[in-house]
């Protein structure tokens, strides 16, 4: 089966990133084809961004359906223009958000969302209550970590993040976190390992998610 993994920002270091983890994970027989759109925000990190990439998202999701792709990942934590994605696809459309909701709510009785900027934050938090996680998301934090600087060795952007996950655990006493940038993706399996608890990276879900799909012909 063939996924089409969309990252709605046009920074190539990122999608190579994400698309790194999404093969990771992607069962034999998967092909991942990962792209940004050639214009559109360099991050999306708050409303007007989200508004200004979905124009080069759904241009892909649309040469997508010439490519013979069976699902499309969106591959933002804002999930943007999945409504208007999935009236233009055949096949299942996921946003990595959605997608992770649902996979900690499957391990864990509460989940905390760990994000970059805090003004992200809010968004995180609508889309919480629009998929309807409100009574199992018991927070959301953010890190102050524009998402281009997690790439950036300087940034300490690890560090920072687990802290953050401490901290979100003990505060809101959940069992699991759902990292909240695709960018993070990468730091998935080492924040798992630190802090001993599932941590769930959107993308990886996505791409299982939808592969369960495909595969019941859903
Ligand atoms: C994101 C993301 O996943 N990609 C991006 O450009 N911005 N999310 C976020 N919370 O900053």
């Amino acid at each position: 089966m063939r996924i089409k993994l969309i990252n709605p920002n046009t920074t190539q270091s990122m999608t190579d990133k994400i698309a790194l983890a999404a093969r990771a994970v992607a069962a034999q027989g998967t092909e991942i084809l990962a792209v940004s759109p050639t214009g559109g925000p360099v991050s999306i990190e708050d409303h007007y961004d989200e508004a200004y990439a979905v124009p080069g998202l759904l241009g892909e999701v649309r040469i997508g359906e010439t490519q013979a792709c069976d699902a499309y990942v969106i591959a933002c934590f804002g999930d943007p223009g999945l409504d208007a994605a999935r009236e233009i696809a055949r096949g299942p459309v996921l946003g990595i958000a959605e997608a992770a909701m649902h996979a900690a709510s499957f391990v864990a009785t509460g989940f905390s969302i760990v994000t970059t900027l805090t003004r992200t934050c809010v968004m995180a938090r609508r889309l919480v209550d629009r998929y309807g996680f409100s009574t199992v998301c018991r927070g959301v934090h953010g890190t102050d970590l524009p998402v281009l600087a997690l790439k950036d060795p300087a940034s300490d952007a690890y560090a920072l993040i687990l802290a953050q996950c401490e901290r979100a655990l003990k505060q809101d006493g959940s069992g699991a976190i759902v990292l909240g940038c695709a960018g993070m993706a990468d730091l998935c399996t080492r924040l798992s390992a630190s802090l001993g608890v599932p941590v769930i990276d959107g993308v990886a879900a996505a791409v299982k998610f939808c592969e369960a799909l495909v595969g019941l012909q859903l």
